[in-house]
């Protein structure tokens, strides 16, 4: 008799090392941001995967990185919960950065922990092929890892490999989620993760991480549209102003991208409404990092 397998596989890593690419292109959905700067991701998202008959759960994590604010060290607490919960942590590591001092650090960490652990070499197309060994062998030494893969999580390669020892790899069970399900991620929350990451995009400096999004108001209209209240909190006046741009150049363009990109992930029309609100100090605010899924210390 064949029998289905299901299992936890925690995506973690330093901060921009490709963890929510990885994420996405594996699901072949957009399910966490992604942004050119690091500490994109702020909470754990969950990616459901079918192979054959095996369910492959699959959790993006923020990067690990030494947190100072309390907003941080919740994100450092859900990689580290993340990777504690799952059957097998991948630790993804950006090539081209290479074995620097913070990714050996969350290997010697992995092993004390006794996780199970796969390397993951991401980012591939960046570096010359004749550089990967080093990498391997330097990763190596600092922790056993059971397997290494070479990937480019932004064009696919070695992507399947890793797929099919995922699937082999799962414990036999049922699975836990329906399998068209795609994630646990309510739109309310993806909403405001999309205006999250055009602030990423558009913005720069301290401004981006001095922001918060949070979904006010969801309202179905008969019309088979969505009308969709944010509201953004900055941490500063100054960065109020900057958000908002000149005669609100900034806000609105921020509004124009992330409404198209919702029409596209929510599928029907969308009215996206974004108000700025200076809020000084929301990320040591246990009910602001509770909005967005954290667990504050
Ligand atoms: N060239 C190349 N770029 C990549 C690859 N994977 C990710 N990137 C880029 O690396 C940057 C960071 O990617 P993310 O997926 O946001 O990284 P992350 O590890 O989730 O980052 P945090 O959430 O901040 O921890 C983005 O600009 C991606 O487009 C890859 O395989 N090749
Ligand atoms: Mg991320």
């Amino acid at each position: 008799m064949t029998q289905t397998s299901c299992g936890f596989a925690a995506i973690v890593g330093a901060p921009n090392a490709g963890k929510s690419t990885l994420l996405n292109r594996l699901t072949g959905a957009k399910l966490s941001i992604v942004s050119p700067k690091a500490q994109t991701t702020r909470f754990r998202v969950l990616g459901v995967l079918m192979r054959g008959l095996a369910q492959i759960l699959l959790v993006d994590t923020p990067g690990i990185f030494s947190p100072k604010r309390k907003l941080d060290r919740a994100m450092v607490k859900a990689a580290w919960t993340g990777a504690e919960d799952a059957d097998l942590a991948l630790l993804i590591v950006d090539s081209r950065a290479g074995a620097t001092a913070d990714v050996r650090a969350i290997a010697g960490q992995l092993a004390d922990r006794k996780r199970r652990v796969w390397l993951v070499l991401n980012k591939i197309d960046l570096i010359e092929r004749q550089d990967l060994l080093p990498l391997t062998a330097a990763m190596n030494n600092e922790l056993p890892a059971e397997q290494t893969f070479m990937v480019s999580a932004a064009n696919g390669d070695g992507l399947d490999r890793l797929l099919d020892a995922l699937a082999k790899a799962m414990p036999p069970g049922p699975h836990l989620y329906p399998e068209d399900d795609l994630t646990d991620l309510p739109d309310r929350l993806l909403a405001a993760e999309i205006v999250r990451e055009q602030i990423f995009m558009q913005t720069h400096e301290e401004i981006p991480y001095g922001a918060t999004v949070e979904t006010e108001n969801w309202t179905e209209r008969p019309d088979g549209s969505v009308r969709i209240e944010a509201t953004v909190y900055v941490a500063r006046a100054g960065h109020k102003a900057i958000m908002i741009g000149d005669g609100g150049s900034r806000i609105k363009q921020i509004g124009a991208v992330s409404r198209r990109e919702l029409t596209r992930l929510l599928e029907r029309p969308v009215h996206l409404f974004l108000n700025v609100k200076e809020r000084a100090g929301w990320d040591e605010e246990g009910a602001r990092l509770r909005a967005i899924g954290l667990e504050p210390d």
